[in-house]
């Protein structure tokens, strides 16, 4: 369906000397970005929703890369507002793949009619506060002005892509695309020499699929992960009606566990059962689907520590298991950090890709990529000829997709350099200085929808709140601001999320401060920490 707005003098590019006026602005049409326009809508405010995309869906819209799909359980996935919804849509997979999951969320804005205050292809380039009115005012890149009493930044934990910056690339004679920006018509790869830089989720994933289609693959390595098999599958027609059945009952489930993931780790400690016993433990959950070999293992798997190195051990053995050539397995086994202190890639026969004679795997921590050429990618060591080159690199995790819109706050000041040295918020929400801006894109480091539901549900109580008790205006007090960020260091530093070098805290960003870019407390503790804050009047906030 075409977005009315496009079409609509007054509402589309024509309008570019008035200013649209709204209650609230949501910057961002994905996940999030959807439901906070239908909540908000519902307390009966004026949204308007500004989306980069051509279409709704986020990262479901973007991230169209061969082999793109859930890691978590689809029926655990999806919104849980509307009974109806639920009842209505039958996901076809137990893990499901991106063109379904961009299906799903088009369906939502069509059947909550979301689309009307949705302004696509509409890119928000800055977004400034002005003090004397209490308003926040946008730009998008093509001109249009709005203004608002409310900004939401629903843009995405991941949704900066991040293409490092290697010499040469204009230089190239070929075709490349980062898999955050892949085609919308899509890159036929049949028959190419492709190169593909990257091996992260995104890159496990990709690999695995278009190994079965190009003439050669070479995969540019520089950290190997711990990698699991994802064990997908259609779902029959008996398990649908489980599904559907069993919605309340799923939903508490994922809203009892840190992650918000259906999956409870088992209370007992790994070295507190026999070898034989633990091993038994590790072989079951491993035949088992997603995440389960991961979150419902013993508890202590997840702490660093002794029981986190046996289960680590455990998991390389079953990566060397499947590799052939024994210098290519070990170049594949994970030693430099620990399990689970990186989000674990889930895969459907990557391993084997390596016993593939057209697949090649480049070593480049040992031999590191010094530039693109003409033909391919230059390493220490030697020159790949290449026909494609595809940047799994990543994103510029939740500040990156904050700093790319110039956003300004009380005074002229930026959070982009408020954020330099790391995110400083009231419980990933609000910062200081920038009031009734909510920074709502930090939602949950787990299963994302089951996280971000309650986050929007907050955040619409919290503005409801300010309008019914006529302040026009709330943001965090300083002290409650510095507490927080103190308490997100301090925890943050005792969990595996802040152990490896990765997206989670700024590391894959060269030159981006170390820090925790979202919460450290589990899914439970934070929704139970946001309500106390709103049962007591908002407390650690400011409101005038
Ligand atoms: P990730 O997990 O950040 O992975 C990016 C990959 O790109 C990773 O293997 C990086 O190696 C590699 N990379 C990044 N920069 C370079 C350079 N300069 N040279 C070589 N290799 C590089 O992003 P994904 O998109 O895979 O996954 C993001 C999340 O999406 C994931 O956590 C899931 O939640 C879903 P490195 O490990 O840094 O050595």
């Amino acid at each position: 369906m075409e977005n009315p707005l496009q079409q609509t003098p007054g509402a589309g590019t024509a309008l570019t000397e008035e200013v649209a006026q709204f209650d609230a602005i949501i910057i961002g049409a994905g996940i999030t970005g959807l439901y906070q326009l239908y909540r908000l809508r519902q307390l009966g405010l004026s949204v308007r929703v500004y989306e980069d995309g051509a279409g709704v869906g986020g990262t479901w819209y973007w991230n169209r890369y061969p082999g793109a799909r859930f890691d978590s359980e689809s029926y655990t996935y999806g919104y849980s507002f509307s009974e109806e919804l639920l009842q209505e849509w039958d996901w076809k997979e137990h893990f499901s793949g991106q063109p379904e999951n961009e299906r799903y969320l088009n369906y939502v804005a069509d059947k909550f009619d979301l689309r009307r205050d949705i302004r696509l292809n509409a890119r928000v380039a800055s977004a400034v506060y002005d003090e004397r009115e209490n308003i926040w005012q946008i730009q998008t890149e093509d001109g249009h002005r709005a203004r608002a009493q409310f900004l939401i930044t629903a843009v995405g934990l991941l949704s900066a892509h991040y293409v490092p910056d290697f010499a040469g690339l204009d230089s190239f004679k070929g075709a490349w695309c980062h898999t955050g920006r892949w085609p919308k018509e899509g890159m036929d790869l049949r028959g190419k020499r492709v190169g593909v830089i990257g091996t992260g989720a995104t890159g496990v994933q990709l690999i695995t699929e278009i190994a079965k289609e190009v003439v050669h693959l070479t995969v540019f390595q520089r950290t190997a992960n711990y990698c699991a098999p994802l064990r997908n599958g259609p779902i029959d027609p008996e398990t649908q009606r489980r599904i559907k059945a069993s919605y309340p009952e799923i939903f508490k489930k994922c809203s009892e566990t840190p992650g918000s993931f259906m999956h409870q780790f088992d209370p007992r400690s790994a070295l507190e059962v026999s070898p034989e016993e633990r091993l038994a433990q590790y072989e079951r959950l491993w035949a088992e689907p997603g995440f389960k070999k991961w979150l419902a293992n013993f508890h202590d798997v997840m702490i660093p520590g002794e029981a986190n190195e046996d289960y680590a051990k455990f998991v390389r053995n079953k990566i060397r298991e499947r590799i052939k050539d024994p210098v290519v397995a070990e170049k594949l086994v994970p030693k430099d950090h620990m399990f689970g202190s990186k989000r674990l890639p889930c895969e459907s026969g990557y391993y084997e890709v390596y016993n593939q004679d057209n697949v090649l795997l480049v070593d480049v921590r040992e031999a590191p990529i010094e530039r693109i050429t003409p033909k391919g990618v230059k390493t220490a060591d030697a020159e790949y000829e290449l026909d494609v080159i595809i940047f799994a690199t990543g994103y510029d995790a939740v500040t990156g997709s904050l700093n790319r819109i110039d956003i300004r706050g009380e005074g002229g000041q930026t959070l982009k350099a408020k954020f330099a040295q790391g995110p400083r918020t009231y419980m990933g929400i609000q910062s200081a200085g920038f009031p009734n801006l909510f920074t709502i894109n930090s939602a949950s480091v787990g299963n994302f929808v089951r996280a971000a539901e309650p986050l929007v549900d907050w955040v619409s109580d919290c503005i409801c709140y300010v309008r019914n008790h006529q302040f026009s205006r709330i943001s965090p007090t300083p002290q409650a601001e510095a507490a927080w960020t103190q308490h997100v260091a301090e925890a943050g530093a005792k969990i595996l999320r802040t152990q490896a070098d990765s997206w989670f805290v700024g590391a894959n960003i060269p030159g981006k401060a170390r820090a925790l870019l979202t919460s450290p407390d589990s899914a439970p503790v934070m929704r139970a920490k946001r309500a106390e804050v709103a049962a007591k009047g908002y407390e650690g906030f400011l409101l005038q």
